[in-house]
């Protein structure tokens, strides 16, 4: 596709990266700072030249509060996420002929109990109004507990109380960082990231939590699910939309949308077979997870995908979607279609999205792909014949069935191959791609050495569709990739060696599943005592930072394959890589070699077997164990 696309003469991400050879060495290290007309101000990393910004700020305090405020924009975009579904939600309960629809009621009903809403006697479209005017409040509350935060283990919960990081409400949080790092504000670059911990904490067991849980609310939980991945579930023969983006309420309509008979006569009467929806990014796992519809590709394809000259359509909402679409979409026959007021671009055909006429809108959409099937270019067509088949649709709700059977659902037999060292532990690959390194190279080889190790993973993002385009979301993968104990369980319940838990707002599932396996038993108090790893082996969004956050003060051991803007700044980089572990239990760690960075999260794991007495692995495995663990077990 890259030799197509330079063939045709298309600038992409890649060659504007080249471009932009040599990056600001200030800018990498987090040593400039312009939050105020005074500078902007930058600190020399050599020693010679300035050390302090004009009104005295140091490299630690100028890298945390950029650290924070990344964090801020990461929470918000989640968070806004979750708010957009909680307004649905809202939509449904006042309006009997809205377009959506309650499709898990039994959720609805567990989420009210768990919000200690009284439902004897109510309609279910009356829980549904409770249970989105609680979740609203959670957004907007001053004081108290973001209520979802009940959900972590205990021992988490008290050390979050001990250093002062209980998260209030999403959006107090996001803006005592805003206020917290004007100028002339908080100057103690630790107090400016527990308040950054503060907020990400905000938005993984609020607004994202909130995001995922009223999404299966509104469009069903997921559940497994058989599909394909790659550029190649583009059909020449057929109506080619893709939706490009994160939020469900418009994903969801247009699926509807392109199932509707009226739709589908009119693309046959344009000479089609069919309409062929596919999707891009996190709203592509959405409706993977929901619908079966097939991923496009991840967040570095979305080019690439225009440059097939198949696509009729690429309609997208908010988050990850680059500025330069519309450019290409000009160069070919594809409509690039914006909908939300709160994201617009530059030569996009605007339509805006409204909820309370939701399927009109996804239906006058589809049918402007439809009509514009003619006008391809046949001679700009250029389809990469590559698709994998994959299972998706892992939650933390259906892994207890997975794992225990229909009749015994629990997460005990998980607990259980840990605790026997025939999983050697648990791993989340998760994130989005990077032009810094080749296309998806670093979650695919991080997670071909988790998994030869032993180490099962699951995955959220662009990192699931890049595990799906390299074959890992198959049950037969685990005879490919994994070791002989992953070998054993998969072959057992029948799963892949690398579980899809949706997008990156469901991060927030890994955190119940977490949770989960620390409440079965056996394997110590908290998140952190978990034989349990997560990396981002090629972030790029501020989101990624904020999901960075919440794992590690959940306990989470997190490695990067980037490091954030704060090299420049010792104190900094110390407190994130070692000083946060006393506060929380999980650290970051910054490793760009996906197979060395896999390493440390394995030694991690090592090292919390070894503290839970466990067994070494059950299994010779390619890389063996450092730490002198318990007993190690005979095959
Ligand atoms: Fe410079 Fe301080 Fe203003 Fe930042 S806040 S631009 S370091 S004067
Ligand atoms: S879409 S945030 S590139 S994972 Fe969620 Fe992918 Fe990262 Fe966007």
């Amino acid at each position: 596709m890259l030799k197509h696309a330079q063939s045709e003469g298309l600038e992409t991400v890649w060659d504007r990266h080249e471009k932009m050879q040599p990056q600001c060495g200030f800018g990498q290290l987090g040593l400039c700072c312009r939050n105020c007309a005074m500078g902007p101000c930058r600190i020399d990393p050599f020693g010679d030249g300035p050390s302090e910004g004009i009104c005295g700020a140091t490299a630690d305090i100028i890298a945390a509060r950029h650290l924070v405020r990344m964090i801020a924009a990461g929470a918000s975009a989640h968070s806004d996420h979750g708010r957009d579904t909680v307004h649905t939600l809202k939509m449904v309960a006042e309006d009997e002929n809205c377009d959506y629809q309650i499709r898990d009621e039994a959720k609805l009903r567990r989420l009210a109990e768990e919000l200690d809403i009284e439902t004897e006697g109510k309609s279910v479209r009356e829980i549904a109004g409770a249970v989105a005017e609680v979740c609203a409040g959670e957004f907007g509350r001053q004081d108290g507990k973001i209520t979802f935060t009940a959900r972590a283990p205990e021992e988490q919960q008290r050390r979050w109380r001990e250093h002062g990081v209980v998260p209030r409400g999403i959006d107090r949080e996001v803006v005592e960082i805003m206020h917290r790092t004007n100028i002339g504000v908080d100057n103690d670059p630790v107090n400016l990231i527990l308040q950054g911990v503060r907020s990400a904490l905000a938005d993984g067991w609020g607004g994202s939590m909130i995001a995922t849980d009223l999404s299966d609310v509104l469009f069903r939980t997921p559940n497994w699910i058989v599909s394909y991945a790659n550029l190649g579930i583009l059909d020449p023969e057929k109506v080619n939309i893709i939706v490009h983006g994160h939020e469900p309420t418009l994903s969801e309509m247009i699926v509807a949308a392109t199932q509707d008979p009226e739709m589908i006569e009119l693309a046959e009467s344009k000479g089609a077979k069919g309409i062929n929806l596919g999707g891009m990014c996190c709203t592509a796992n959405e409706i993977l997870m929901r619908h079966g519809v097939p991923l496009a590709g991840n967040f570095l394809q979305q080019e690439l995908a225009i440059g097939t000259g198949l696509v009729d359509a690429m309609i997208v909402d908010v988050q990850c979607i680059f500025p330069s679409l519309g450019k290409i979409a000009q160069r070919y026959h594809t409509k690039f279609i914006s909908t939300s007021p709160k994201a617009k671009f530059p030569y996009a055909e605007h339509i805006e999205f409204d909820e309370s006429r939701a399927l009109d809108i996804a239906k006058e959409i589809v049918r402007g792909a439809i009509e514009n099937m003619p006008n391809r270019k046949k001679t700009s067509v250029n389809l990469p014949e590559m698709t994998k088949p994959l299972v998706a649709g892992f939650t933390a709700e259906n892994i207890y069935i997975a794992l225990g059977g229909r009749y015994r659902p629990s997460y005990r037999p998980l607990n259980d191959a840990i605790m026997a060292g025939r999983l050697r532990g648990v791993a989340a690959v998760v994130g989005c791609n990077t032009p810094k390194v080749k296309l998806d190279y670093g979650h695919i080889e991080m997670t071909k050495e988790l998994l030869a190790n032993d180490v099962l993973v699951a995955t959220t993002g662009c990192s699931a569709i890049a595990g799906a385009k390299a074959g890992f979301l198959c049950p037969e993968a685990a005879m490919e990739y994994a070791g002989k104990g992953i070998q054993e369980v998969c072959r057992a319940v029948g799963i892949p060696p690398v579980l899809h838990l949706g997008s990156c707002v469901d991060n927030s599932r890994i955190l119940v599943v977490l949770s989960n396996m620390v409440a079965e038993g056996g394997l110590g108090d908290s998140i952190g005592d978990l034989p349990a790893a997560g990396a981002a082996p090629e972030w790029m969004s501020e989101k990624a930072v904020a999901i960075g956050f919440y794992v590690v003060a959940s306990g989470g051991f997190t490695v990067l394959g980037e490091s954030f803007p704060i090299e420049g700044a010792k104190g900094v980089y110390d407190f994130v890589t070692e000083g946060i572990e006393e506060y929380f239990g999980g650290k970051f760690a910054f490793e760009g070699d996906p197979i060395k960075a896999a390493r440390l999260m394995i030694d991690h794991i090592d090292v919390k077997r070894a503290d839970l007495k466990l067994p070494g692995p059950m299994y010779e495995v390619p890389y063996a164990p450092k730490t002198q663990t318990g007993t190690t077990a005979v095959a």
